[in-house]
């Protein structure tokens, strides 16, 4: 497969920085001066990033400029909205995080101090989360009078569980990073100033997977866990099939049997 490149279009974004590590895109929110808090114009240029992959971009890291990775919700920019603009502002979010959640390739989230609102939504919108001991995680939406907007009613249940959803948004409690990680919102913990190198190391081991495996556990996984179970275990047949059968992973199967590709290794 061909080295991608950036594209000018996606080069000349100016709310995010965008650099590519061979088949990882690094994109970075670029706001820290605002704590990386998610204006209009940031989500809908992380929606560009995401409907304009560059071919050949296998895996992404999202990450946030200095100390935080993200303080949530513009809240300047909500102060005069209407119902059907705030509406409508929901349904922009729902879009950019659904062009990754349910996208080409895999997401993963580095995840370092405030880790807030919708800048959580964000992050579980991704695949996969790496904190580093700084990252600490709210919802503070019910002290600021308003209500998750970016799907995070649909998606941190699935991760930690209405109950401590309710306890974050009622009571307004902050996790740290090791709650962060009981709780299920991050799969890794790393010592402080770690989170980038982890999921970057993560991503280009993803990135080493057959692009059709990927597809299938990104597609696939969500909609049987949604699906009952005998009609997820015919989904999941037909979806084994069609992974099984196409000539890479025919090859990568023919080189373990040859002896040419790596065992399983623990930790
Ligand atoms: C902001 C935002 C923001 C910072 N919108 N401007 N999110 C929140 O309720 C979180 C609000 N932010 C904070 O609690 C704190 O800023 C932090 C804990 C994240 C960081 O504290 P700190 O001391 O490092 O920074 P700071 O001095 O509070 O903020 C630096 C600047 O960023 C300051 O602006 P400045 O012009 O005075 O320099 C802040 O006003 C600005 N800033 N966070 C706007 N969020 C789709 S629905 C999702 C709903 C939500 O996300 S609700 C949660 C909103």
């Amino acid at each position: 497969m061909s080295t991608p490149s950036l594209p000018p279009a996606l080069a000349a974004l100016d709310q995010l920085t965008l650099s590519l590590d061979g088949a990882v895109l690094h994109l970075r929110l670029n706001r820290p001066a605002k704590r990386n808090a998610i204006s209009d114009a940031l989500i809908a240029q992380i929606h560009t990033v995401f409907v304009q992959l560059p071919e050949g971009v296998r895996a992404v890291v999202v990450s946030g400029e200095g100390e935080h990775f993200c303080a949530g919700l513009d809240l300047s920019e909500l102060v005069e909205r209407d119902t059907l603009g705030a509406v409508m502002h929901s349904r922009m979010w729902h879009a950019c995080f659904d062009a990754i959640a349910l996208g080409r390739v895999p997401v993963v989230a580095a995840l370092q101090g405030a880790v807030i609102g919708g800048g959580l939504e964000l992050a579980a919108s991704c695949h996969v989360r790496v904190a580093d001991d700084s990252a600490y995680f709210g919802l503070p939406e019910g002290q600021r009078g308003i209500f998750v907007g970016g799907g995070g009613s649909v998606r941190l249940p699935r991760l930690m569980g209405v109950a401590r959803m309710t306890d974050l948004m009622l009571t307004g409690r902050v996790y740290d990073a090791d709650e962060g990680l009981a709780a299920g919102l991050v799969q890794y913990r790393v010592p402080t100033g770690g989170a980038l190198d982890k999921a970057m190391a993560l991503a280009q081991r993803i990135a080493a997977n057959a692009p059709m495996s990927n597809f299938a556990v990104l597609q696939a996984l969500p909609r049987i866990a949604e699906q009952a179970p005998q009609e997820g275990l015919f989904t999941e047949s037909l979806v084994s099939a069609i992974a099984g059968s196409s000539p890479e992973a025919q090859q990568r199967l023919r080189d373990f049997l040859a002896k040419k590709a790596g065992k399983v290794v623990k930790g």
